[in-house]
């Protein structure tokens, strides 16, 4: 059955993979076994596939989507049991930017290398972001941002962050068309990924776990 749903995931079939978590729940595997065995691994073949090329966008957004309907049902029990996720991520687009495409994916695919994913949506303010990383406590900041003229406002959030006293307290990782490695480092940022598949990996690197 984790196989099947596995396939599910990676053909981007959400009902099925809605229901086949739910059939999964019902004979009583574990939550954390669904999580770690089958959608863990699906998204991660998909990861490879897209950097390797052989997936592209679209195909990558039907099997996040697939994921996502399958951690709908999984959440809860999550939840209940108790299962240690791999870490706490808040995620959102910077001040004055709607795109958020880019920021869903990187969202999803974090969740699918099963991570906690704390979504703050588009144009959202250093003071939202503070208020964020103090309330959630996450281990990892995420900023995404479109346009050359927002991307700027990454900085000022990294600056917010410090003067909060919370800088030390999580890594910060940023990405978006228009941002590079070179500007990540150069505004003090932990990490940079290009795309959203990358992003995950980096988020892992970042926090040592594999
Ligand atoms: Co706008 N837009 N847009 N737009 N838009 C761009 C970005 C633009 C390049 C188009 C162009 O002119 N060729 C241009 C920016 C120019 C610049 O600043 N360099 C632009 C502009 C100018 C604008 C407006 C100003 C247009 C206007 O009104 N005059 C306006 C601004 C609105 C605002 O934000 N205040 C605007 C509006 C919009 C729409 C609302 C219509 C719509 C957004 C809808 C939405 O997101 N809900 C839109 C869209 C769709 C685009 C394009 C066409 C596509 C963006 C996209 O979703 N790509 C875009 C042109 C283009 O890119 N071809 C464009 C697909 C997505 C999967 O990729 O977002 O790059 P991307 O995300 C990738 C990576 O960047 C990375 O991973 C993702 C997945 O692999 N990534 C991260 C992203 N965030 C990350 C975070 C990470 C790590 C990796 O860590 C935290």
């Amino acid at each position: 059955m984790l196989e099947e749903l596995k396939s599910a995931v990676l053909s981007g079939e959400d009902e099925r993979a809605a229901g086949l978590t739910k059939k999964a729940l019902e004979k009583g595997i574990e939550p954390g076994k669904i999580l770690n065995e089958a959608l863990v691994p699906a998204m991660e073949i998909v990861g490879r596939e897209y950097e390797d090329g052989e997936r592209y966008v679209p195909e990558m957004l039907i099997s996040a989507e697939a994921m996502k309907a399958a951690m709908e049902v999984l959440r809860p029990k999550l939840v209940e049991t108790g299962v240690q996720l791999r870490g706490k991520v808040v995620i959102g687009t910077v001040e004055g930017d709607l795109h958020d495409i880019g920021k869903n994916l990187v969202a999803m695919m974090l969740e699918g290398a099963g991570f906690e994913v704390i979504d703050l949506g588009v144009e959202v303010t250093a003071d939202r972001f503070v208020q964020a990383v103090r309330e959630h406590k996450p281990d990892v900041l995420g900023m995404s941002a479109l346009l050359t003229t927002t991307m700027i406002h990454m900085p000022e959030v990294i600056e917010a962050l410090k003067e909060a006293g919370l800088r030390e307290k999580v890594k910060v990782i940023v990405g978006g068309a228009p941002v590079t490695q070179e500007f990540a480092e150069k505004i003090g940022a932990d990490g940079y990924a290009p795309d959203a598949a990358s992003a995950a990996e980096v988020v892992k690197k970042l926090l040592g776990v594999n």
